[in-house]
């Protein structure tokens, strides 16, 4: 089935389950789902999948199932994309490591071109600008890969032993990134020394003195502990914790209209729905934290240091890396941003 006919049928479909859902139950074959998270049990991908295999099981009244597989249960970060791409599991996350396997998907990881406004990056990402775009389509299909949704999980939130302002502080301190090529490059500009280190590592990798500082959303510093080992969290507003849901594409292109438009319908749900749950648990899980860590936020003008050192990257990295595809991506956010606002 042609993904541009589906992405059209999709919004009827799902418009017309809405109304008369056991009508349709019928076209759904008894099955289950296989889906891959970055993330363990409690995360906001936890909650986005699980939330995400309910809606699917109530749409389809009973016959679909969503197993979800939790870090950890699948292997490293890019087996769970290897897995996806090879239809070994149909649906995965995929976030910053996503940006060796898909290079254009690095948009998740520019710093600085975001909105303040933690509920305007969400519409831009999830709007069909952005999500129906046959640049991030193609991109993802021309690796067997399909785009489903975005999440936003909240700002990405810098962690270190000392209290770091200005990107002087940051020079030569090793920093844990994700495994991507602009990753590594945003972090050299501000003059650090980045590291790549697989997600279940980075706890004994920071106790151990390998790197003395990291980048996570605040929940993700709680739940995997890594706020013991480090004495400061430092909001630079510089990029919010991005993933994209996909599946396996030929495994999409073999859903039928009524399997496409649930999906459809469960995506839509959500783009509120785990908004809301992220800023709770970010906020939450702060408070959690403070009486073990000092959390720091930088001002504008502190901000604007970084952000000076960034804008060149765009294009001598990122359209560099990515060319035409990665341009319009980058210019429907910086659009859609400049336009939401
Ligand atoms: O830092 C990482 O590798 C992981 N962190 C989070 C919050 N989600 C997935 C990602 O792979």
């Amino acid at each position: 089935m042609d993904w541009k006919k589906t992405s059209q049928v999709s919004a009827a479909v799902a418009l017309a389950l809405g109304v008369q859902g056991n009508v349709l139950a019928q076209d759904f074959d008894s099955q289950t789902w296989r889906f891959g998270l970055e993330e363990i049990e409690g995360s906001v991908q936890y909650e986005w999948a699980t939330r995400f295999g309910d809606k699917i099981e109530d749409l389809s009244d009973g016959a679909i199932t969503v197993q979800v597989f939790p870090y950890g249960q699948l292997g490293g970060l890019t087996d769970i994309y290897e897995q996806v791409q090879d239809g070994d599991i149909q649906l995965g996350f995929g976030s910053g490591f996503l940006g060796g396997t898909v290079p254009e998907s690095q948009i998740m990881s520019l710093h600085f071109i975001w909105s303040d406004s933690e509920e305007v990056n969400n519409e831009v990402l999830n709007s069909d600008a952005f999500l129906k775009s046959d640049a991030l389509i193609d991109s993802y299909r021309d690796r067997n890969l399909h785009p489903i949704a975005m999440v936003p999980e909240g700002w990405q939130v810098l962690s270190a032993n000392e209290e770091k302002r200005t990107p002087a502080d940051w020079e030569d301190v090793r920093i844990r990134v994700m495994d991507n090529r602009l990753l590594n490059a945003q972090w050299e500009a501000y003059g650090a020394d980045p590291t790549a280190i697989e997600y279940g590592e980075l706890y004994s990798a920071l106790q151990l003195g390998i790197v003395d500082a990291a980048v996570q959303p605040v929940f993700a510093h709680q739940e995997m502990g890594f706020y013991e080992v480090q004495e400061y969290l430092i909001n630079a507003f510089h990029l919010p914790f991005l993933a994209g849901v996909m599946s396996n594409a030929d495994w999409y292109d073999g859903l039928s209209d009524a399997e496409i438009g649930i999906i459809e319908e469960a995506r839509l749900e959500l783009v509120d729905e785990v908004h809301q749950v992220q800023q709770e648990f970010n906020e939450g899980r702060l408070d959690d934290m403070l009486y073990d860590i000092e959390y720091v936020e930088l001002t504008p003008e502190e901000q604007n240091a970084f952000r000076e050192l960034q804008e060149p990257l765009r294009d001598t990295v990122y359209v560099d890396m990515t060319g035409e595809r990665g341009e319009q991506l980058m210019n429907i956010v910086l659009e859609g941003v400049e336009a939401a606002e």
